[in-house]
């Protein structure tokens, strides 16, 4: 069973799903909604590289799906070995080598050169926020370390009262997720509650994180998923493009020249849509010059 939360009616085999080993992919069965999660709950879903890859693979499969326009990202569970609950437990501390994260379970193998040092959830992270469609983080349990990081990062995020717990435990392990996990978070929540949670990396309650600004909503563990579909419902009865120059803008002003190029690329969009814009495309291929007098400077 992948997790009593999940309605196995509501749901089809996402692309690729068969090969994943380490997550699980799905799409709602009118191909509008992706459900990707972890499935490594006997180690609270921690990640390791094999785990990174499929995350990678399937969030960019959601992104290239052009049904799809929500996407939840959640943890299987509970554990088989002691019933605990999770989100993401961050990296797989079993095989943190002194230069990241092994792909190979011993963390004295050595290994590929060109696949040392990996620490590509930062990527994953990326594909998170640049994706022009919502990532809701749909949270049963534990979000801590690189997991907590994930679950500021995505759009939205809902938690089980009963079970969610947070806890950046960064700063216990000789880890620091020093860009959207910290710096982000401290603009959700504000520098005095980030810096304490980094600094105390204490456990906090879905109701703390949801007092702080870090989560939307808090909901019955056994509703979680039912609450985070109808979300995503919510979201879809909207406007596409409205949803996405959204999206956009709310991240530019914390991503720099990144973040006005892809709000440009969306308004270049928008403006290969006019009438002012094909009369330029025409007038080239047409070697004439253009004729912009029906094209007024707006004030
Ligand atoms: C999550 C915690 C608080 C849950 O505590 P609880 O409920 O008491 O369960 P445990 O008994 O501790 O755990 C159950 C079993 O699961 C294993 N386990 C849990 N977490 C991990 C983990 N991260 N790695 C490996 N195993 C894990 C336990 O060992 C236990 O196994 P058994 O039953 O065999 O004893 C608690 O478990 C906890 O604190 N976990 C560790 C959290 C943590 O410190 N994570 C790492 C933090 N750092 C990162 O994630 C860095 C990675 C990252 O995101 C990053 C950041 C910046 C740049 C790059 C990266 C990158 O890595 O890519």
């Amino acid at each position: 069973m992948i997790s009593p939360l999940f309605d196995e009616s509501e749901w089809a085999d996402a692309p690729g799903a068969a090969s994943y080993t380490d997550i699980t992919a799905h799409v709602s069965r009118d191909g509008r909604i992706a459900r990707i999660a972890f499935d490594r709950p006997e180690v609270r879903n921690a990640f390791r590289p094999h785990t990174v890859d499929e995350l990678y693979r399937a969030l960019d499969i959601a992104r290239q799906d052009p049904r799809i326009g929500v996407v939840l990202l959640t943890g299987n569970g509970p554990s088989p070995k002691d019933g605990g609950w999770a989100f993401c437990s961050g990296g797989d501390q079993r095989i943190r080598g002194r230069d990241g994260y092994k792909y190979s379970e011993d963390a004295t193998a050595v290994h590929d050169p060109a696949r040392a040092g990996r620490l590509h959830i930062l990527e994953v992270q990326r594909l998170i926020r640049f994706m022009p469609k919502p990532v809701i983080a749909v949270v049963p349990g534990w979000a801590a370390g690189g997991g907590h990081s994930l679950y500021v990062v995505c759009d939205l995020a809902i938690a089980s009262r009963e079970h969610a717990r947070f806890k950046q435990t960064d700063a216990d392990v000789g880890s620091f997720d020093a860009g959207y996990g910290s710096a982000y978070f401290a603009r959700q929540v504000g520098q005095k509650v980030a810096r304490e949670i980094f600094f105390l990396a204490e456990e906090y309650s879905a109701e703390r994180a949801y007092e702080i600004g870090a989560i939307n909503r808090v909901v019955a563990h056994e509703d979680l998923e039912r609450e985070a579909v109808a979300m995503a419902r919510t979201i879809l009865g909207k406007s596409p493009t409205a949803i996405r120059m959204l999206k956009y803008a709310f991240n530019a002003v914390d991503d720099g020249l990144v973040g006005q190029q892809l709000f440009a690329g969306e308004a270049t969009r928008l403006a290969y849509g006019t009438d002012e814009a094909v009369e330029g495309r025409d007038a080239f291929l047409e070697k004439r010059d253009p004729d912009w007098s029906p094209y007024p400077w707006h004030f």
